[in-house]
């Protein structure tokens, strides 16, 4: 397989610090996506290879969705949060799947430098290389950098890292949907699926695990929907009050909703707004033209990030009402709507 010239250049200098390293920090992103479990289960077991101990720590959420139980090694993770953790039994952090501080933790986002060396592997365009060792390739996934990194550092890839890492590609692709996407991940993921070819089971029991509260959630948003900016606009929200009535856990807002709405021809962006604690509110984006609306664009000039097709925004201290009122009169201004 081809490798990235940007991951070539930077493999060298990271396996150097892992070798360096007694005790490596891992974490799982907020809301954590296949991606983000999948690529620090897989580096944990790449790190073990190298006789190098890791610690993968749950990080804010209070859960990790149902349907993840069977990808290999989720029993591992500790549940702490990034403030719980002492830096001292550590002496360095491999940072997955987060574009900047606070998908480390937005309840105590930490400040760079840290006092323990970090390195940061990283897919999204928006990353702002915040750590001391930064490898940022706009890709499909995480999973997919490391793959790569693996091969270039002669990692056996074991059932369970050829599992987690084709996880990791096949949902952050959307199975295999979203640019950027090239050939070069279909023939990883041939070679992935040879050794781990019960890859269907894993991803059934993903998608079949959901909770009643999943399908609440979408039935509140689809009632929600209002349109803005000549239509251009859908945005679906879900309050607080409404999560707490039907008892909606954290992993049950992770929906389709956001592509759905941008499934409407005319509803160029489609966005839900989830109120997960009082005035603590996600967005979620998604584009259907991505050369006039680059939500990464949106999302990057209200604090967020993502990609130019699905991005992503957190407000804090804010109610739903004014973080729709910013996002329209943003979207208005950069948009020319
Ligand atoms: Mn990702």
């Amino acid at each position: 397989m081809d490798i990235s010239p940007i991951i070539k250049e930077k493999s060298a200098s990271i396996l150097a610090e892992i070798k360096k390293a007694k005790s490596v920090l891992l974490h799982c992103h907020p809301s954590p996506d296949p991606d983000s479990v999948c690529s620090v289960l897989a580096m944990k077991s790449a790190l073990e290879q190298l006789g190098v101990h890791a610690t993968i720590i749950r990080g804010d959420s209070t859960s990790i969705s149902g349907g993840f139980t069977q990808f290999p090694g989720i029993e591992t993770i500790v549940p702490k949060s990034f403030s719980e953790v002492d830096l001292k039994e550590f002496d360095l952090f491999i940072i997955l799947d987060s574009g900047s501080p606070s998908m480390i933790s937005y309840k105590n986002t930490p400040v760079f430098p840290l006092s323990i060396k970090t390195i940061a592997i990283d897919h999204h365009k928006s990353n702002q290389s915040y750590a001391d060792i930064n490898l940022v390739d706009v890709c499909s996934s995480t999973a997919f950098i490391l793959l790569q990194l693996f091969m270039e550092w002669n990692i056996t890839i074991t059932r369970d890292i050829a599992l987690n890492i084709f996880m990791g590609m096949y949902t952050d692709s959307g199975g295999f949907k979203y640019a950027p996407i090239d050939y070069r991940v279909f023939e990883a993921c041939a070679a992935l699926v040879k050794i781990a070819p019960e890859y269907p089971e894993v991803i059934f029991h993903m998608e079949n695990s959901n909770n009643k509260g999943s399908v609440y959630f979408e039935a509140l948003a689809l009632n929600s929907i209002e349109q803005f900016l000549n239509d251009n606009i859908a945005i679906a929200s879900v309050s607080f009050k409404q999560l707490q009535e039907k008892s909606i856990a954290p992993e049950d807002t992770h929906s389709e909703i956001p592509n759905k709405l941008k499934s409407v021809v005319g509803w160029n962006i489609g966005m839900v707004l989830t109120e997960r604690e009082p005035r603590y509110i996600t967005v979620s984006m998604r584009s259907r033209d991505v050369e006039k609306f680059d939500v990464s664009k949106l999302a990057a000039a209200l604090g967020g990030g993502g990609h130019r097709a699905a991005a992503g925004i957190r407000f804090t201290d804010t109610s739903l009402d004014d973080a729709k009122k910013a996002i329209v009169a943003k979207a208005k201004e950069l948009y020319g709507l």
